[in-house]
């Protein structure tokens, strides 16, 4: 099977997840499979809070209703992807530069379901640079004060987020507690999140391998 393959069938497999009503919707390429997926049930939906400005065009142009966060009170699901992701659910995402939108939209949900093919499952955080997005006028500072947690921050070329910032993609992070870094980096000024999804991480992790759709909790 390919990558492509993996990421469509735990995309399809997430459908079982989603209860009627309003629901949380992430980014990148698993989760475009999983709005394609979606866009067969949307008389279920009531609507869907996207997570970046390119998976709201998607979800419009499948024909759900793509809500502001600030009306709705609480998601009953939040569906998305990840760079990395351990066994105790803890995850590095934001290689697509929408960690900010991903964080809040995983914070007002019940559950986090992680769709994500079996490359992405790791023992160690920290391959995967680890996004952080700063300010732009705090770009050096925060860069600096990155080096002196042990990592190698890299401006991302020629990207702004949805929000306006830059992204800083921070190489050779030693990883070995990810709450704890996630609260360090959150305490730099100029930092406006961290792509560590440690404090708030995934309820069920669905893992597409060759031999099938592997369900972790
Ligand atoms: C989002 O998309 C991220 O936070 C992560 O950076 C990325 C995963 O992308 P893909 O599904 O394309 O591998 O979920």
């Amino acid at each position: 099977m390919t990558q492509d393959e993996l990421k469509q069938a735990v995309a399809r497999a997430a459908i079982e997840h989603v209860p009627s009503g309003i629901i949380g919707v992430g980014t990148g390429s698993t989760a475009n499979f999983f709005i394609d997926e979606l866009a067969k049930i949307k008389h279920k939906l009531d609507g869907a809070v996207a997570s970046s400005e390119a998976t709201a065009q998607r979800l419009r142009k499948h024909g759900i209703e793509v809500l502001d966060l600030n009306s709705v009170s609480e998601l009953s699901v939040y569906v998305d992807g990840a760079d990395e992701i351990t066994r105790h659910m803890h995850m590095t995402k934001g290689g697509g530069g929408a960690l900010t939108r991903e964080k809040i939209v995983a914070a007002c949900s019940r559950k986090f379901v992680c769709i994500a093919d079996g490359t992405k499952l790791v023992d160690l955080l920290g391959k995967f640079p680890l996004p952080v997005e700063v300010i732009p006028m705090a770009r050096s500072y925060v860069a600096r004060q990155l080096t002196k947690l042990g990592g190698q921050p890299v401006l991302r070329q020629g990207f702004t987020t949805d929000n306006g910032n830059v992204i800083l993609d921070v190489h050779n992070m030693q990883i070995m507690n990810p709450v704890e870094l996630e609260t360090a980096i959150n305490q730099i000024t100029g930092v406006v999140t961290n792509g560590l999804f440690a404090c708030r991480p995934a309820d069920v992790l669905l893992l597409g391998t060759p031999e099938g759709v592997r369900t972790l909790t």
